[in-house]
């Protein structure tokens, strides 16, 4: 049985593990397992990034160069793109992207990629474990039958097992090593010898009883925000058509020690996660003849803010007796969330591209982002790249309407108050203080 030979190549820290995908998730995992004395190799398709981690240098924020640099002077880490190397491996975790095809369904091209990979070069002896965020049903109906083609038996000749990733890049508090990890196998002995692994370098890992347990759980987390963030949107509306102060009210909510959790509303949701991976769940459930109401709910809710936020900049134009045909509108902050410079599924995005197919002359500054570009397939407006703007005196004060989609905290929101006439603030990131002293008009959701 290989569960008690890795089991004690785990145990005394001979177990080569190889991650596949050295991105957000891959490269903080490698470098952990790799800091704690086992032999790591990294699977890459892109050369660049292979060459970077050879060379000690790390390109995520979270991975300092130095505990790559501690690897490599250790010996334990290698980077590769060589995948024939999988065979050295006992332990292969898959980590690449689940992004979803234009149509919401989901595109698991990378996960396939990295199976036919394995396949090639697949030994007796090895664990599999996925951590790509996906449908529940991945790990034993897509990754374990192309093991078995190749005469592998489960238990017998492999393990595999799936564990969701829970990486919040940036983050201070949450690292690898204090965010519980769950771990399910296709079957107990993967179950045992993955949480065995991962118990070397997380704090708490929770085993489950399937590799579908915990495939669904990843995407309840994530469904979980999404819905919620729908709902924080539409008690925006209700607070706007009320006229009540919304963010007063989610303050206020906030303040109950239970049974609440504050969420915010927005000119929409961005990120690689949160509007992807609840479609993943609800494009299983429609297979098994089950349609969620609540995700299709929030994404129309969610998918409709950006439009709603271009209406408001209408009515605040339109109370300045102006158009928005012909105005020049500011974006302030166009990264997805706060202090970041990801663009991935930005709501900005959408911002800018409706009031342009509205006649607007849209410019933004946004320091974390260079340069905006749009996916032309899916533009309504010119779909011209933008690049940031200086932020100047004379950007804000020229400017007919700002509109604040991401509230960066690099930004002088006084100034922006003293020398912009009308503003639509999509973050609450003008406090109080700031709205009374100024002259300009400050349109909120
Ligand atoms: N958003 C709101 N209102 C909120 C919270 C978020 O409009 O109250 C928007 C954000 O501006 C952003 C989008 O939703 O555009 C997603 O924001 P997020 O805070 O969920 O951040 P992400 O996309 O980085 O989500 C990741 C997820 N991490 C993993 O999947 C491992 C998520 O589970 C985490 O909870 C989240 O980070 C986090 O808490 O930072």
């Amino acid at each position: 049985m290989i569960k008690e030979q890795l089991k004690q190549k785990i145990s005394d820290k001979t177990a080569c593990i190889g991650v596949i995908g050295l991105g957000y998730v891959g490269l903080p995992l490698i470098v952990e397992f790799c800091l704690k004395g086992f032999k790591g190799i990294g699977f890459e398709v892109d050369t660049k990034k292979a060459d970077a981690i050879n060379k000690g240098d790390s390109y995520i924020v979270d991975v300092p160069s130095e505990n790559v640099q501690k690897c490599l002077d250790s010996e334990k880490l290698e980077a590769t793109t060589d995948f024939s190397k999988l065979s050295d491996c006992d332990v292969i975790i898959i980590c690449v992207p689940t992004p979803l095809r234009k149509t919401k369904d989901p595109d698991m091209s990378y996960i396939l990629a990295s199976g036919r990979e394995i396949q090639k070069y697949m030994r007796k002896g090895q664990l599999v474990i996925l951590e790509s965020t996906t449908y529940p049903g991945t790990t034993d109906e897509v990754l374990q039958p192309m093991f078995e083609e190749k005469g592998f038996k489960l238990d017998e000749d492999f393990l595999l097992a799936f564990s969701p990733e829970r990486v919040d890049p940036g983050n201070p508090q949450f690292l690898t090593h204090n965010i519980t990890k769950v771990v399910g196998g296709v079957g107990k002995d993967s179950t045992e010898v993955a949480t065995e692994l991962y118990a070397n370098i997380v704090n708490t890992v929770h085993p489950v009883s399937s590799a579908r347990v915990a495939e669904a759980c990843k995407l309840w987390e994530n469904t979980f925000r999404a819905i919620n963030i729908g709902m924080a949107n539409e008690m925006a509306k209700v607070c706007n058509a009320l006229n009540i102060d919304t963010w007063e009210v989610v303050r206020a909510a906030a303040t109950k020690p239970f049974g609440f959790m504050p969420f915010y509303p927005g000119p929409g949701i961005g990120g690689h996660c949160i509007p992807l991976d609840p479609h993943y769940l609800s494009w299983k459930a429609r297979q098994h003849g089950f349609d969620s109401q609540f995700i299709t709910l929030a994404e129309q809710i969610n998918s409709g803010m950006p439009k709603y936020v271009a209406g408001l900049v209408r009515d605040a134009l339109n109370d300045q007796q102006k158009s928005v045909k012909g105005s020049k509108i500011l974006i302030l902050g166009v990264a997805y969330k706060k202090d970041i410079d990801d663009m991935r599924e930005s709501p900005a995005l959408s911002v800018i591209d409706l009031l342009r197919s509205r006649g607007a002359n849209v410019v933004y500054h946004d320091a974390f982002v260079p340069e905006v570009t749009f996916d032309h397939a899916y533009t309504i407006g010119d779909g011209e790249p933008l690049y940031n703007q200086e932020f100047t005196d004379e950007l804000i004060s020229s400017s007919d309407c700002v509109v604040i989609c991401t509230e960066h905290s690099d930004v002088d929101y006084k100034r922006v108050c003293e020398l912009a006439s009308v503003i639509v603030d999509t973050r609450n990131a003008l406090k109080e203080d700031l709205r009374e002293e100024s002259k300009a008009k400050i349109v909120r959701l």
